[in-house]
């Protein structure tokens, strides 16, 4: 692979080659990323990519669309089969793109939807001011409560009796804990709203029996494919309910996209095949094992664990709670001269701005990929104390990543390659 790349664009193929090493010697600790495997990545460098096929299979704007239309269907039947559900569109782009064309499916512009605050483990799309949510509809935010850092479904409840929201958002990028859909159904149902999941973070979990199921309690489901269900870049939407189908396709294309990547549709299909294998259960339980292992030896070095600890694949963890200094930034920094790829994140009720943040938010579905058990979350957290308490120190910092790199050469990354 990629002897042409090498041939004919040197400097491209440098730039891959570089990242490849930067992949294998680091650990990559971000909650939201993983390793595509090689049948993945083959599907998404097909010749597919060659394609134009702006519609939905049997119904194309362009000629020629035999195969993709068969590349499109399998996709589509193996999300609805992996996630228990009667609808897919394995259109969109991005997370964003599935969440726009969504929330245009199930509200109209001026409407009023209810997500959980940016700072306090929402996405941009559940109604950050900065961003489409927040400025083409209302947005009535919910927080996690401030003792025990988790939803508080009660205060959802009431909340939404008062707001009576046309949709409630359920769905996070940096909440350690279950989601209950169960709950969130019951407060949809009693104030009349529609419930919108986006699982992006947890849909490797629910597809691996590691997480309650979505199915029976959304009305729209949206996640990426590339986080804990370990495919190619890009989202798909899932719904039960007939009704909504007609207008999250048309919410699709020609409501947000042009042609889809049928290239990426493709490595999708390969994803949800893979995600329906016996081994992806052992995988979805691996990695909340080792989340809980490296929360707890995290917690034992003397960090706050927002919430106390996890139930799923990532960890938030209050670097300032140390007392030594530290905030999300300045151990980011740290973390990464020393090898380990991780984010700064704020924390509920944070008092940092968001680009310092007093957090560090942690995940094990890259390094379970990778083949990394309970004892090297041990070593894991070792290193990641090691580096907090010497976050300045740059000799130390460069003896940690060369500690780093001999753990990662025990687990080969990508060897075909
Ligand atoms: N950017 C993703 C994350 O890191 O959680 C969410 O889309």
């Amino acid at each position: 692979m990629f002897d042409n790349l090498k041939k004919k664009d040197p400097a491209v193929y440098e730039l891959t080659q570089k990242e490849l090493q930067r992949q294998r010697n680091t650990l990559a600790l971000i909650a939201s990323e993983n390793y595509a495997p090689m049948e993945v990545l083959e599907a998404s460098a097909s010749v597919l990519t060659n394609k134009y096929s702006e519609g939905y299979p049997g119904k194309r704007y362009y000629a020629g669309n035999e195969v993709i239309d068969q590349v499109e269907t399998l996709a589509i039947e193996r999300a609805k089969k992996l996630f228990g559900m009667g609808y897919a569109n394995v259109q969109p782009h991005s997370g964003s793109s599935a969440n726009f064309a969504a929330y245009r499916a199930l509200m109209k512009e001026g409407d009023t939807f209810m997500g959980l605050r940016l700072d306090q483990g929402g996405h941009l799309t559940h109604g950050s001011p900065v961003n489409f949510s927040g400025q083409i509809y209302k947005v009535e935010s919910y927080a996690v409560d401030k003792e025990t850092e988790m939803l508080d479904y009660d205060a959802i409840m009431k909340q939404a009796l008062q707001v009576k929201p046309k949709v409630i958002v359920c769905g996070y990028t940096a909440y350690p804990r279950t989601v209950y859909f169960d709950k969130f159904r019951a407060i949809a149902d009693a104030c009349g709203a529609f419930l919108f999941c986006d699982i992006a973070h947890i849909a490797g979990l629910i597809a691996g029996g590691a997480h309650m199921q979505v199915g029976p309690y959304a009305d729209v489901v949206t996640t990426t494919t590339h986080k804990t269900l370990r495919g190619p870049r890009g989202a798909i939407i899932l719904s039960n309910k007939e009704e909504h189908a007609k207008a999250i396709d048309k919410g699709v294309f020609p409501g947000s996209q042009g042609g889809p990547l049928d290239h990426i549709t493709a490595a999708k299909a390969v994803c949800f095949h893979n995600a329906m294998q016996p081994e992806f259960r052992t995988y979805a339980a691996q990695i909340v094992k080792n989340a809980k292992v490296l929360a707890e030896e995290v917690q034992s070095l003397g960090f706050r664990l927002v919430s106390g600890g996890t139930d799923n694949h990532l960890i938030l963890i209050d670097v300032k709670s140390k007392g030594t200094g530290l905030n999300g930034k300045i151990a980011q920094d740290a973390l990464e001269k020393a090898g380990i790829i991780c984010n700064k994140n704020t924390i509920p009720y944070d008092t940092e701005k968001p680009f310092v943040g007093s957090g560090i938010r942690i995940g094990t579905p890259a390094v379970t990929t990778r083949g990394l058990k309970e004892s090297e979350m041990k070593e894991i957290a070792r290193l990641f104390g090691k580096t907090l308490e010497h976050p300045s120190d740059e000799a130390m910092l460069a003896k940690i990543k060369g500690e780093v790199k001999s753990l990662m050469d025990r687990f080969p990354l990508y060897p075909e390659l």
